[in-house]
């Protein structure tokens, strides 16, 4: 339903965001108004199939049934206490998801970014009341090319000079070292104060950067070796996009600091978790951290529901079949076009690499075609293409959107 009298069209939306919002982004000319499973329409009635799943936080589909109810039932009855009271869905959440991913405690936020610098934060305190480092002195490790947000410390040690110049002046206690890189982060780890390690598994801003298999266990037994803490920001990678749990069970490490976000939620309410154990998370006593809606009612009964449907509907399985599928026949396609030089990923976060330069318009025009022809994508870091499905996708449709991809290709 338009919040408008009568139905305006596409340009006529797209002119209202230009007039009245702020230019934080460049979003790829269509206008949606409804969303159901792995399609989207826009204001034209046009149908789209979604490859970018709101960037992995609609891993459940759109408007999932189950997630929708749970949000309905419990707004009806309470969307929010604040934490100065208990409510009866709070801890069976904390109990759920803990459970879930294997964690003593839980500590709930609402968007990605709070979550990372609620991992940041709890890192430093373990650092200076546990492992003695001196005050105001914990260094946190980071790699390049990272992407773990948009709030001021977050960016204060991004290599994108997009997300942080005129940002300043920067916050220290970060040090950024090669991704893909065991003997850098060995090297790093020998620096005094060193408190964590923050790492996406597979980079997704970057370009869908997988690293080479053995990178997490290295970084878990360098870290284990030295008394840092690993921070395992599955923001984007969690929750069965990749083709299992977490990208971290491919390598069968256990972080000590997880992170989670977007389809914790299933795309439906803001709901981001940080989870460690209990000499861990031992360190935030009453006061020191905290949030208006972090661990609200409403979130925490539809994030139960989110994680409920990804176990239920097999989804990471289905992530990992398709997946398999998804780059099997894009790798076939690439040896007969010029146009694409690489496909990779794992389950389905994958990227389609533009022979092209950086700076090309090449990958935003064929994004371009790819909407004329019923699929939406967008380029991360100009020449490529992120293909990011939700995980609900049948075979039958994923091939129908390879045939899709692929003549747009062979046509560009
Ligand atoms: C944008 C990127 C993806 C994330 C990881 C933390 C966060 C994100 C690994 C912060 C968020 C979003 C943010 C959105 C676009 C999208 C994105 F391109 F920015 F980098 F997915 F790759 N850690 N990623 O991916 O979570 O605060 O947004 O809930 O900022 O443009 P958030």
């Amino acid at each position: 339903m338009a919040v408008y009298e009568g139905t305006k069209s596409s340009e006529e939306f797209i002119n209202l965001e230009n007039e009245y919002g702020a230019h934080n982004y460049h979003p790829l000319p269509v206008v949606l108004d409804r969303g159901e499973g792995v399609f989207v329409w826009d204001v034209e009635g046009k149908k789209y199939y979604d490859f970018l799943s709101a960037y992995s936080a609609l891993n459940q589909g759109h408007g999932h049934p189950k997630i929708i109810q749970a949000l309905i039932d419990q707004a009806q009855k309470l969307t929010l206490t604040s934490r100065a009271f208990y409510n009866d869905v709070l801890g069976e959440f904390e109990k759920y998801v803990t459970e879930y991913f294997g964690f003593d405690k839980v500590l709930p936020m609402n968007t990605g970014a709070e979550g990372v610098e609620t991992a940041i934060k709890i890192c430093r305190k373990w650092a200076y009341e546990k492992k003695g480092i001196e005050e105001n002195k914990a260094k946190i490790i980071v790699f390049d090319h990272n992407f773990h947000g948009r709030t001021t410390t977050i960016v204060s040690f991004s290599s994108d000079p997009v997300s942080y110049k005129n940002f300043g002046p920067y916050p220290e206690g970060f040090v950024r070292i090669p991704y893909n890189d065991l003997n850098a982060l060995k090297e790093a780890c020998q620096l005094p104060n060193v408190a964590g390690v923050m790492v996406e598994p597979i980079q997704g801003e970057a370009g869908v950067y997988v690293p080479d298999d053995g990178f997490l266990k290295g970084i878990s037994d360098i870290c284990k070796a030295n008394n840092i803490l690993f921070i395992d920001d599955e923001i984007q990678t969690g929750i069965g996009r990749t083709g299992k749990l977490l990208a971290a069970d491919y390598e069968e490490v256990k972080p000590d600091i997880l992170i989670l976000g977007k389809a914790l939620s299933g795309g439906a309410y803001p709901v981001s978790a940080v989870l460690a154990d209990n000499e861990i998370m031992e360190v935030i006593t009453p006061g020191t951290h905290g949030s208006t809606f972090g661990g609200n009612p409403l979130g925490a009964k539809v994030a139960i529901a989110a994680l409920e449907v990804i176990k239920n509907e097999g989804l990471t399985e289905n992530a990992a079949k398709l997946g398999a599928i998804f780059r099997d026949r894009m790798n076939k396609f690439i040896e007969k076009t010029e146009l694409v030089s690489l496909i990779r990923g794992k389950g389905l976060l994958n990227a389609i690499v533009i022979n092209d330069t950086e700076d090309s318009s090449t990958a935003w025009d064929l994004c371009i075609k790819l909407r004329d022809n019923g699929l939406l994508a967008k380029p991360t870091h100009g020449n490529i293409i992120r293909f990011a499905p939700p995980l609900v996708m049948t075979e039958d449709q994923l091939h129908e959107c390879c045939d899709i991809i692929e003549k747009t290709i062979s046509e560009f």
